[in-house]
This record gives structure tokens, sequence and C-alpha cells, in this order.
């Protein structure tokens, strides 16, 4: 198969075969992303992408459907199993569709939503005024207390009942302790709101029991498949029973057309793997890995945002460092290390620039790495942000980097076949 990809279209091949082997060769440490498995990438490489199936299983407007329904009824009662909900559907492409259409599933243009402000750990489909979200609806922005940089939830109740939103929505792309959903169910309940869970980067975590579900405390809760959960890109949404039948007509028709049949089938291997025993031995290793990086740090003098961390991130802020989260996220890359600048709560710099960073161990948990080499990535962490325009220093230590990558090979065979396919043709 790959034959024929190099043969078609070599310059995509190549630079398939280059991103293979940067991600082969380098720490990975954005807390979204992670190594999807061969068995999930092989069934997103199917005859699945070929097929239309609009409508559900069963129930579909196009003929054929009989092998994608296998796919997507397994997907969906997995997805059920692993989280413990009613219902649940498969097919959102993304996790901002996957919000907006849970979104529209129960509100109208207008209607008011509560929620985490971007910079105090959101998401810009959380209502960010660029968003269709913030464009659709009235936002009222939650913020995390100053001092202790979590949510201050007597303050969130007093918002909610200022307010008195339609929706409250819970949930965060930087927020490093965990929710309590209960809360937010009871001040939901409180003004007769609808309570919505986006739990994207928290998936994979709460699939093994390591964080806290919110299904049991919320309407609708979304998700991405791709972080913690370590599956395709996708979204996912979960919902009570009663709220089912909106929902899906919400999805299709409403916000998408044909289903992604082969991210589908991809899903359903992914909550399979999900489902195994072994998932929550990674997931308590990807929590212990942030704990011990997270206090590494601080060992070193970074300031973690508040405090530390419950689950698979944290933020460091590099005030105490004179760097900026800018200069951070350069310097790091060229040491083979890589993250993404991110804002902190109250922070003084632009969304471009930032005080801080974020960093997660989903990826380098999924390579095997543990406490000792928390410790090596600590301290490379802190040389290469001391030698920010020392070049030399920084590709010193992308030299040792690369050493400790070759020690936990991750997509090792995929490359030595591209590889010898490459030398091949050349040849
Ligand atoms: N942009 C993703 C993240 O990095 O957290 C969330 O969608």
């Amino acid at each position: 198969m790959l034959d024929a990809l190099l043969k078609t279209d070599p310059d995509i091949y190549k630079a398939i075969l280059e991103e293979t082997k940067r991600q082969e060769d380098g720490l990975e440490l954005i807390a979204s992303e992670n190594y999807a498995s061969e068995a999930v990438i092989a069934a997103l490489g199917t005859v699945l992408t070929n097929k239309y199936a609009e409508g559900y299983p069963g129930k579909r407007y196009y003929g054929g459907c009989e092998f994608v329904d296998i796919a997507e009824e397994l997907a969906i009662a997995r997805a059920k199993q692993l989280f413990g909900a009613d219902h649940a559907n498969v097919q959102p492409h993304s996790g901002t569709q996957a919000n907006l259409t849970a979104y529209f599933s129960v509100l109208k243009p207008g209607d008011k939503i509560v929620s985490l402000a971007l910079d105090h750990g959101g998401h810009l489909s959380h209502g960010h005024p660029l968003n269709l979200a913030g464009r659709m609806f009235q936002i009222a922005s939650m913020k995390v207390d100053p001092k202790t940089e979590t949510i201050n939830y007597d303050e969130a109740a007093a918002l909610v009942e200022k307010e008195k939103p339609q929706m409250i929505v819970t949930g965060a792309s930087n927020y490093s302790r965990a929710f309590d959903w209960k809360k937010f169910q009871e001040m939901a309940k409180s003004v007769g709101a609808y309570h919505l869970s986006d739990m994207a980067h928290y998936a994979g975590l709460i699939a093994a029991g390591v964080y806290p579900n919110p299904a049991p405390y919320a309407n609708f809760v979304t998700s991405t498949t791709h972080k913690t959960l370590r599956g395709p890109r996708g979204g996912l949404i979960l919902c009570q029973n009663e709220l089912a039948a909106n929902l899906d007509k919400m999805n299709f028709p409403g916000n998408q057309g044909g289903p992604l049949m082969h991210a589908i089938a991809a899903k359903a291997v992914c909550f399979k793997e999900a489902l195994a025993p072994e998932f929550k031995d990674y997931q308590t290793k990807v929590l212990n890995n942030a704990r011990a990086l997270a206090k590494l740090l601080t060992n070193k003098g970074f300031r973690v945002v508040s405090g530390g961390t419950d689950c698979h991130l944290f933020s460091a802020d590099l005030r105490a460092k004179n760097i900026t989260g800018k200069e951070a996220e350069i310097c790091l890359g060229k040491a083979g290390i890589t993250v993404n600048k991110n804002m902190i709560p109250y922070d003084p710099q632009k969304a471009m620039v930032t005080s801080g960073i974020r960093i997660g161990t989903p990826a380098i948990t999924t390579r095997g790495m543990g406490p000792k080499e928390m410790e090596m990535i600590a301290s490379w962490i802190d040389e290469a942000i001391a030698a920010k325009n020392n070049d030399a220093k920084l590709r010193s230590i992308k030299e040792e980097v690369l050493k400790l990558c070759r020690q936990f090979p991750v997509y090792e065979q995929r490359i030595a076949s591209m590889e010898a396919l490459l030398s091949t043709s050349v040849a």
C-alpha cells in the first residue's frame, strides 16, 4: 500500500516519512498529542473512506451500509461502556464540531453560556469571540482564583446565579486540577440550565478511572478521541437518553453530512484498546509522570500554575526564568523537545507571546518513559531554557534527546519499511 503512495506521489510520501521521523526522534510534550497505535492507524487507511453512510446504523440514506454499520455499532457500544453513558454519537469530525452540535441541539442563537475563559484554561469552542460559539451565544466567562489558580466554586455559583445561563460548559484545554462535575451539575440545576462537560483532554484518564468521570453529572459530555484517549483524530458526544434524538438530528443533518466511516472504525479500535486492563496502567503512568515532571521543574525554579496537577498536563510560568513562552517553545524545539506556548491565568503577555508553556505526558508515556526519564527531561528543559541563545548547547541536548528516544521506539518498523521502499525506488 505504501508502494502505491510512493509511486503516485513521492513528495507526499517523503513528507509523511519525515513527519514520522520527527515524531520518533523528539520528545513530544504537547499535552493534546499522542501516538495512535498501529491498529488505529491501520483502520484509518482503509476503503471505509470510500463509503457514504448519512444517517445512523440501520437507518441510512445510502445502500451498502451493512459493514460500516458493524463498525459504527461497535464504536457506539464501546463508547457507552467505557464512560457509563446512556447514549453515544461517534460521528462528530472534531471536538469543536461535537460541541457545536451539542449546543445547537438544545440552545438557540442568543442564549447564554457560562464557561471557563480561554486564557484561564478553557477552549475556543467554549465561546471565544472569534469562534462560532462566541458569535452565536452570549458568553459569561469564569476565571480562576488569582491566588490558587483553581476554580472558586462559590464564585462560579454566584456567576451562574447572576447570569442565569441556558448552559454551563465545563472542561478545559489547560486546567490541571480535577473538576468537581457534581457541583457544576447542581449549579446548572439551580437555574434550569444544561450542563455540558467537554472532557476532551481528560478522556483517557477518565476511561481508566484515574480522573473524575463527568458522565453521571452532565447532560452532555463531549470529547475528542486523539488526546489522552490515543485514538484517531475525531469527536464524540455522550448524552442522556431523553436528549439523544435531538442530538443525533443536530449532528446529522444539522451540522454534518456523511460521517467518516474509516475514522469511526478507528474510534471503535481505540475504544477497544481503552477497555483493556493495561490502559489503566498506562493512564496511571501518564498521571504519575506529569506529577513527577511538575515537581522536578518546581525544584529547578519553575513556577507550576496551581502548584501541581491532577491530570496529564500542567503549565509552567516562565517569568522567573526571564523567557517568554514563545522563546521557550523555540529553544526547546531546537533541543528536540516539542511544547506549546500557552497563556497562564492573568497573563500580562499576548496569546502569541505568553508567559507560559503547557507540558503534557501522554505521548512520552506511550513510549514507555517513566520516573528516570522524567528526571532527564526536566534537566534538559531547564538547561535548554538557560541556553536559549546558545545553539551549540541546544544541539548537544538534541543529541542526548535522540539517544533517549532511540531507547523508546514507537514507529521504528514503520520508518524502516518506508525508508527501505524509498531506497529501492531511488536505486
Ligand atoms: N487545541 C487543542 C489543544 O491543544 O488543547 C484542543 O482542541
